[in-house]
């Protein structure tokens, strides 16, 4: 029996002898199963979405009538929730429908707003769960133009008006329907079809970029529903842009992930959007006053582009159709510091970086080996003005403010890191929400790993934060969270490098969580010595009572006998489970010196 790697040497061998032979009649390679789109024509359909960066979603519906109150008291909950939060019976629910008459509505202005903010496409709900269409549809009367005195068609008037603007215009629509009677398990047969039918008028008469599919998790709602939904819609219109939700938000459904109301510590494996409100409620509540602040959310644009995501900024206009003040006011600041450093977010792909100190990083898309450019976004102004840029090994010839090219910065080396000294300027309110300067750059962007370095007494600490990960485990931070998760692939590992000046014998600990469900994988730490030699320490995951639950364990002891860098590698063995666990930090105690 040929040791398995010389079977696949054969594989490979034979193929390269074909190669030249197939190279010349091979089709494009099929990047999606589903669609049999080739990489190109993906990246052709996509360009327009993965440039723009920024769009504005809109939560508007029946919702906004009761605006968070119902029966004389409030209601908890995000506002468009509130027919099954305040267990509203249908026909009560029905009787919002004749006090809708948004006669404030102005889909121009609406348009307007968005391009000043800067947003290049807008997703507004078309139907939400709730059912009742903001269109007018024929599949029934539950609908704006049929069901209220205003009786004209906002999402008609919107798409013009978009058209008009130079906005790309979007639809969401909710799988899930908690008017319809067949809305489930036994009336899907009969739902569907009409489903399929409003997709239908709202592609044809509306013409969308985008379709943004929600409520797709209930239990009835199968993966083979969502590939039959995405293909009847791809038909309809080859160049929609679709969302994951349009199956079951996996990554193999439609063409970005949406994580929502919050940002990935890194950037994802393919394209991504972050939809996220402007307080805390999608759909207008008149209580909700907990606006983010605007540089919070100029920061979190920045985050957003840095890591190669969009972000979808949602409004929840009123019943009268007015977008709420606070929500105007932010827009208008956001847009305005835009129109200043527009250049280091539209067209951008994901920077070096997954978070610095001071702020953020892009990359101009046409970056490449021989010539490139990053936009530093400063807002955590340094003190000294010194600009660190841990890791950076790329070659930087130019560097300037973004809005004063002329005004050349220095730019030094020291060791690992690149140092940028920032002038001394005044900077303005729009500057404050995050200062642009551009690096040009030379040859591959690449930064080296942090080095971990002794502390003092010549013990170690590996932070999940600092971990060079491969695949799409990833560094999870915020709300009490500093560890890496998402290590739901077992060929995932993770390192990182270390800098040996103290040597001797070390007494090796983790710290990680790991739910009783999923305890049982097994690792090992690899401890690969600056001379080549390799250290492992065997590890078996014990349930931790949950995936915030750390404890940390012994692992064992190791010897670093040899001065100088050495890698430090946490690689699975097995996993039974769902995930191998969360992994907050390795430390290395020193036990004895030589
Ligand atoms: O249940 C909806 C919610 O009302 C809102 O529409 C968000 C926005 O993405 N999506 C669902 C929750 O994931």
């Amino acid at each position: 029996m040929p040791f398995p790697h010389t079977k696949v040497l054969c594989a490979a061998l034979s193929l390269c002898l074909l190669r030249p032979v197939l190279a010349a009649d091979a089709p494009a390679p099929v990047v999606d199963a589903k669609n049999g789109e080739s990489a190109a024509a993906r990246d052709r359909r996509m360009a327009w979405w993965r440039d723009a960066r920024f769009g504005m979603f809109i939560h508007w519906g029946l919702y906004a009538v009761p605006a968070g109150e119902y029966g004389g008291r409030k209601i908890p909950g995000i506002g468009e929730w509130i027919m099954d939060n305040a267990k509203i019976p249908i026909p009560e629910y029905e009787k919002f429908a004749p006090q809708f008459n948004p006669t404030a509505f102005d889909a121009t202005a609406w348009a307007r707003l968005a391009k000043a903010a800067g947003m290049k496409y807008m997703v507004i709900t078309s139907k939400h769960h709730d059912g009742f269409s903001m269109f007018g549809t024929k599949v029934n009367r539950y609908n704006i133009v049929d069901a209220t005195p205003f009786k004209r068609d906002p999402i008609r008037e919107l798409s013009a008006a978009c058209r008009k603007e130079g906005i790309k215009f979007g639809l969401y629509y909710s799988v899930m329907d908690w008017h319809h009677p067949d809305a489930n398990a036994t009336g899907a047969a009969r739902y569907i079809p009409q489903m399929k039918a409003q997709l239908r008028e709202i592609v044809t008469n509306y013409q969308p970029s985008i379709l943004w599919f929600d409520g797709e998790w209930p239990g009835w709602w199968t993966t083979a529903h969502g590939d039959d939904l995405e293909k009847y819609v791809r038909t309809l219109k080859p160049d929609i842009v679709l969302n994951n939700r349009v199956g079951k938000r996996t990554r193999e459904d439609g063409d970005y992930e949406t994580p929502e109301q919050e940002i990935p510590a890194s950037a994802e494996a393919r394209d991504w959007e972050t939809c996220m409100t402007m307080n805390d409620t999608w759909g207008f509540k008149s209580d909700d006053q907990n606006w983010k602040p605007t540089d919070d959310l100029v920061h979190k644009l920045a985050d957003i582009a840095g890591k190669g995501g969009n972000f979808l900024l949602n409004v929840g206009p009123t019943k009268e159709g007015r977008i709420p003040q606070p929500s105007v006011q932010r827009l208008q600041q956001i847009g305005a510091w835009l129109r200043q450093n527009g250049a280091a977010i539209y067209g951008t792909k994901a920077g070096p970086f997954r978070s610095l100190p001071w702020g953020r990083i892009t990359a101009a898309a046409a970056s490449n080996a021989t010539a490139g450019k990053l936009y530093a976004i400063v807002w955590d102004w340094p003190k000294d003005g010194r600009l660190t840029f841990p890791g950076l090994s790329t070659t930087v010839t130019r560097a300037y403010p973004l809005n004063a090219r002329k005004t050349a910065l220095n730019v030094a080396r020291e060791g690992d890191n690149l140092v940028l000294q920032l002038p001394k300027v005044e900077r303005t309110t729009t500057d404050a929400l995050g200062w642009v300067v551009v690096l040009e750059t030379k040859g591959p962007i690449a930064v080296s790993a942090p080095v971990v370095r002794q502390n003092i007494n010549g013990s170690v600490d590996f932070k999940a934060a600092v971990a060079d990960v491969r695949g799409a485990l990833r560094y999870e931070s915020g709300e009490g969270r500093d560890n890496i998760g998402y290590w739901t692939n077992q060929n995932d590992w993770l390192s990182w490098n270390l800098d040996v000046q103290k040597t001797g014998t070390f007494a090796a600990a983790i710290t990680f969580a790991c739910d009783n469900s999923s305890a049982g994988s097994e690792y090992e730490v690899q401890i690969g010595a600056p001379d080549g030699s390799l250290q492992k320490l065997p590890g078996m995951v014990a349930g931790t009572g949950g995936w915030d639950k750390f404890v940390t364990a012994p692992l064992g002891v190791v010897d670093l006998k040899i001065p100088g860098r050495y890698t430090v590698a946490v690689k699975a063995l097995r996993k039974p489970n769902l995930a191998v666990m969360n992994l907050r930090a390795l430390a290395l105690q020193l036990q004895a010196q030589p």
